[in-house]
C-alpha cells in the first residue's frame, strides 16, 4: 500500500452534513458526483494530507443504506492509494485476504477500486483505490 488516498463516511444527506465540513471544520469542498454502480452520491473533502469521502445513499439498496440502517452515521471504510490494482489483489488473495470481488469496479473519479472484508482485515473495510490512469 502506498498512503491512504481517502477516509469514506456514511451519511444520510451530503446536502445536511457538508456544512459541518465546509462552514464549522474549515474545509474546502472539492468535488460531488454520482457513483451509479457502488449506488451513492459522493462529496469528496479536502482534508490536508487526505480527502473525506461523504457517502449518501441513492435508494435503499446497496452497501451504503444498509450500514446507515445498522450502524447508523459514521466512518465506513479507508481507501489506500495503489497502482496496478489487479497485482495488488492477487498479491493480497494469496496472502488469504478475502477480497469482495474478483475484478476492480469503477469508483469515483474514475478511479478502479476493491474492497477487502472486514472480516479478514480485522474489522476494518479497507478499499484499494487506484487512479493511475488519471495521472495521480
Ligand atoms: N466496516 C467494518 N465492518 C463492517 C462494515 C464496515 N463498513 N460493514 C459491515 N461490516 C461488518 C458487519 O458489522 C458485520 O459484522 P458481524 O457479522 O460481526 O455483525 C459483517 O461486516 C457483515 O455485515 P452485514 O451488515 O451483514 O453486511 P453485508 O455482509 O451485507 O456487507 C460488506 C458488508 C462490507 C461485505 C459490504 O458492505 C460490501 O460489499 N462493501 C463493499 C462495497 C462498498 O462498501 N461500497 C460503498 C462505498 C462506495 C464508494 O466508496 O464509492
Amino acid at each position: 500500500m502506498q498512503k491512504v488516498d481517502h477516509v469514506g463516511i456514511a451519511v444520510k444527506s451530503i446536502e445536511d452534513s457538508i456544512g459541518y465540513y465546509i462552514h464549522t471544520l474549515g474545509l474546502k469542498l472539492l468535488a460531488i458526483e454520482e457513483v451509479a454502480s457502488q449506488n451513492v452520491r459522493v462529496a469528496f473533502v479536502d482534508a490536508g494530507n487526505v480527502k473525506l469521502e461523504l457517502l449518501e445513499p441513492m435508494s435503499d439498496e446497496g452497501a451504503i443504506a444498509k450500514f446507515l440502517d445498522k450502524r447508523g452515521e459514521g466512518v465506513h471504510h479507508i481507501a489506500f492509494g495503489v497502482t496496478d490494482i489487479r497485482s495488488r489483489m492477487a498479491e493480497l488473495k494469496e496472502k488469504g485476504v478475502q477480497l469482495l470481488q474478483d475484478e476492480p469496479k469503477p469508483g469515483a473519479g474514475g478511479a478502479e477500486v476493491a474492497f477487502l472484508h472486514p472480516k479478514s482485515s480485522f474489522g476494518v473495510l479497507y478499499e484499494l483505490c487506484d487512479k493511475s490512469g488519471k495521472g495521480e
